[in-house]
């Protein structure tokens, strides 16, 4: 079943020469949180300017030196309507390499980012054209693809508007969640070394300042066993810890579409809007048919769509870091009032919570009725103490991967026989979960759980499958898909 890809890596063949006069335009800007409005129908290409740079952040009193792009964080969203074309000018400023992975969208494969597998890293002083036609619509982000670099401050939105698409909303807010350590006395890549060299008892985790990294005993009943291994200082919605949120306003009795995206590297998020309900209408992406929930559990690299009715007040909207007791969060304000306290928790916390059992594809989300021509099974490997994470006990080698054919119905079965939860990301393809699940390209992978994943093999290359933990993915818990 495994082979050996001893292919020479793929060379992308974007040289620098090409970049030509390139506009530095975002057609977004800095707010996350807009209006939604009309747009001429023509597509066009869309120019961005992605400059990879040291710099320090506010984080709402926080101040922290981290890598970001363009120097905020999250970084500026992009928003592009469905057959655009998206060019994104990568300027790596900063001091090793880097590359950016369009994570859900199905790019082709010398633009999806992978380093040493997809395309040489962009070394620093480099520059590297990302251009891909935004076809499938969605809420999907982008990141890198190097090291641990995800857990600084690059990342940021991207939009895929469909045209097409019924727009039962008045306002439109994205809501990224991010865990936050960059800068605040260390990196994520002391971070990894500390995970590395034995939870947290080798040098690295002993360093002065460096005592409380990591956590041991950061349990959740949702997550079935252990929720995160990092002991983050900060939780952050839209960049900014819970004393200083961001506010979003709007009028009682509008109605709002949430684009919810987990950035983290180590934590599911449960996030709950006091005094509302939330309709769920579409997770990474794609549409399920609508479903009310009080609270949602998102994992890393995880998006939820919902609609929300709002009240007359001011409101929390509150992101629980799963299993490790504390928050992040924004404000929701139609009208004026005393804002709650920065810790404070609404019930709907613990209320109602849609999990994806109860979710159902919308029919165009359904993948046609086929058997899978050929089945991987994966068994998620390693333990805490070893931090040896791996599938099917090895841990990753670019050298190796599962083979697949062209054309053919694939069936990943996920098995996670790990005390800890995974969430797993395939690239470039999209899933049905548990053959009438929701369709999805990261899919939380309890412990004992199996979980089925099945895509048609309809964009050839080679393409990363890792758990999208950060530090999971990084010290082993990844390979390939080649065909
Ligand atoms: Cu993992």
């Amino acid at each position: 079943m495994k082979y050996i890809d001893r292919r020479a890596f793929v060379r992308a063949g974007l040289a620098i020469s090409t970049v030509g006069t390139l506009a530095a335009r975002s057609d977004t800007g800095h707010r996350l949180s807009r209006a939604v409005t009309a747009r001429p129908l023509s597509s066009a290409t869309r120019s961005y300017a992605l400059n990879a740079v040291e710099s320090q952040v506010d984080l709402g009193g926080p101040e922290v030196n981290t890598w970001a792009y363009n120097g905020v964080v999250p970084g500026r969203e992009i928003r592009v309507r469905k057959g655009d074309v998206i060019k994104a000018k990568l300027v790596n400023r900063l001091p090793t390499e880097t590359t950016v992975h369009w994570h859900g969208v199905p790019v082709p494969n010398d633009m999806d980012g992978a380093p040493g597998v997809t395309q040489d890293p962009v070394e620093p002083g480099d520059v590297f054209v990302y251009r891909f036609a935004a076809e499938v619509p969605g809420t999907y982000w982008f990141h890198p693809h190097v090291g641990v670099q995800q857990d600084r401050g690059l990342y940021a939105p991207l939009i895929i508007e469909d045209p097409d698409e019924p727009a039962p909303y008045d306002e439109e807010w994205v809501v990224v969640l991010d865990d936050w350590i960059d800068g605040v006395k260390t990196t994520p890549d002391e971070v990894l070394a500390a995970l590395r060299s034995g939870s947290g008892h080798g040098a690295a985790a002993t360093q002065p300042g460096h005592d409380n990294l990591l956590l041991r005993d950061a349990h959740s009943p949702l997550l079935r066993g252990h929720a995160g291994d990092v002991n983050y200082p900060h939780y952050l919605i839209n960049g900014r810890v819970a004393t200083a949120p961001r506010t979003f306003t709007a009028k009682p009795g509008q109605r709002v579409r949430i684009r919810f995206i987990n950035a983290g590297g180590d934590t599911a998020f449960r996030v709950a809007i006091g005094g509302h309900r939330m309709r769920v209408t579409h997770t990474d992406g794609f549409p399920v048919e609508p479903v009310e929930t009080e609270a949602l559990l998102i994992g890393m690299a995880e998006r939820y769509d919902v609609l929300v009715t709002l009240e007359d007040g001011v409101f929390p909207l509150v992101a629980l870091a799963e299993g490790k007791n504390a928050t992040a969060l924004a404000l929701i304000r139609t009208s004026t009032g005393q804002a709650p306290p920065p810790d404070v928790r609404p019930k709907e916390l613990d209320g109602l919570l849609i999990g994806y059992d109860r979710l159902t594809p919308t029919p165009d989300a359904l993948l046609p009725r086929k058997n899978p021509d050929v089945e991987h099974h994966l068994v998620l490997s390693g333990t805490m103490e070893k931090y040896d994470w791996g599938i099917n006990g090895e841990t990753y080698d670019p050298e190796q991967g599962y083979a697949i054919r062209e054309g053919q119905r694939v069936r990943l079965l996920f098995t996670n026989k790990t005390k800890m939860w995974h969430p797993m990301h395939v690239h470039g393809h999209t899933f049905q979960t548990n053959e009438t699940g929701p369709r999805k390209d990261t899919v939380n992978v309890l412990p004992g759980q199996t979980v089925t994943c099945d895509f048609d093999a309809d964009n050839p290359g080679r393409w990363m499958l890792h758990c999208h933990n950060v530090y999971h993915s990084e010290s082993g818990m990844m390979t390939l898909l080649t065909y």
